[in-house]
């Protein structure tokens, strides 16, 4: 199903990882002699429990769009390697998700599920995040719920999802065994989704407005690779920061496009852009959003909190004679860029691996 591993890349991490940690049971010479071995008679190697968390923490460090790597080193790597019916991938997933959840006290964690080899295909998910919220196109041309996931929804709707018409609807898991199967369906249990009612510490409107958000972002579309190996199926998870959800996915005019709600609510004049009501809004909404996580115990940061944790980040790899990649423009936030530090300078752009890569093939 997939090429042979690349040597070179694959010599490439273990000259990597026995660099920054050079207290492995196994010596990297004879550790690259088993792995050629392996990859001239079968094309593949397998990661030893050791390489598998070193190579998903700096797949973590390698990824330049993420603001949020200062923790790279502290990934809880679960090992599902052995995992093959969707119904134990799924077992699996609603695992990670109550991991991660914590009650609320949100830990980073990825889970890692059996590789693409030149012999066997690998498990998928093909959800973007193991939680998304439905959306659906109307008769009139508008969408209810998120639009984002306008696309996935039809596909679910066509393998059987019965459609619930509201604006924050779980959408299903859809599950793609590595034993040809092909897909199968499971609803979230609520219980396993921790969710956020959103409310404004000052104004009594923002709570009316019934909007909340899910405490966990769990990418599951992006493929790991570590040492020539590819893992098409490896969700991870952090926590959010606040502009993501009151930037981005409350008030996007492409998502749920809330801005003209929170201003009317604020009683401000939309007549005119000087005065500035989409800015005003958009800066309540985000203190709503800090708030209500904070006020529900669920772990959360703020934009400026980050940055500085960025820079730290960058300072501390520095000082460990290290590289890092980053990239501006998912770097900065999408509020208040110029005053957080992490917008004041320019970065590294080379790519790195072991890395996260987009699926071309994800279905949504
Ligand atoms: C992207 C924050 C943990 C890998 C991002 C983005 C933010 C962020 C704000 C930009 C997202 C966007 O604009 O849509 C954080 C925070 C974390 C965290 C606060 C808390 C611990 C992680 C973890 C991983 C990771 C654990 C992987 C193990 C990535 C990747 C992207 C990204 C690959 C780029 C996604 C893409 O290209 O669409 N992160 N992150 N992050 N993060 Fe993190
Ligand atoms: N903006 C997306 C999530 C992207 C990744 N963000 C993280 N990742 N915080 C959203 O759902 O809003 N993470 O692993 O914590």
């Amino acid at each position: 199903e997939s090429p042979p591993v690349d040597l070179a890349e694959a010599f490439d991490f273990l000259r990597l990882l026995h660099g920054e940690h050079p207290e492995q049971r196994v010596p990297l010479r004879a550790r690259m002699r088993q792995v050629r071995q392996s990859v001239e008679t079968v094309g593949t190697y397998r990661h030893t429990p050791e390489e598998l968390t070193f190579g998903a923490r700096v797949a973590w460090r390698n990824s330049s769009r993420c603001i949020g790597r200062l923790y790279w080193n502290s990934l809880k790597v679960l090992d599902r390697r052995t995992a093959v019916t969707s119904d134990q991938i799924h077992r699996h997933l609603v695992e990670h998700l109550r991991t991660a959840t914590n009650g609320g006290r949100v830990r980073p964690v990825i889970s890692v599920f059996a590789p693409e080899t030149p012999t066997t295909a690998a498990p998928r998910v093909w959800n973007s995040q193991l939680v998304r919220y439905a959306g659906y196109r109307l008769d009139d041309g508008r969408v209810l719920g998120d639009p984002a996931n306008v696309a996935f929804t039809e596909t679910v709707r066509r393998l059987g999802w019965r459609a619930r018409y509201g604006r924050f609807d779980l959408l299903p898991l859809v599950v793609e065994g590595a034993d040809g199967q092909g897909p199968a369906l499971y609803d979230l249990d609520p219980r396993d989704v921790l969710e956020v009612p959103l409310t404004h510490p000052e104004h009594r409107f923002f709570a009316g407005l019934g909007l909340r958000w899910h405490a966990v972002p769990a990418i599951s579309h992006m493929r790991l690779r570590i040492g020539g190996v590819d893992y098409p199926l490896a969700p991870f998870n952090g926590w959010y920061m606040g502009t993501e959800i009151g930037a981005r996915n409350l008030t996007d005019s492409d998502r749920y496009d809330l801005l003209p709600a929170v201003a009317a609510g604020l009683g401000l004049d939309t007549s005119r852009e000087d005065s500035l009501w989409r800015d005003r809004a958009l800066v309540e909404t985000n203190v709503a959003v800090l708030h209500s996580f904070r006020a529900a115990g669920v772990r959360v940061t703020d934009h400026h909190t980050e940055s500085r944790r960025f820079l730290t980040h960058l300072a501390r790899e520095e000082a460990a004679g290290r590289r890092v990649s980053a990239e501006w423009s998912w770097i900065v936030p999408p509020m208040s860029g110029g005053i957080t530090p992490v917008f004041h300078r320019y970065y590294d752009e080379q790519e790195q691996r072991p890395a996260f890569y987009l699926d071309e093939e994800a279905r949504d």
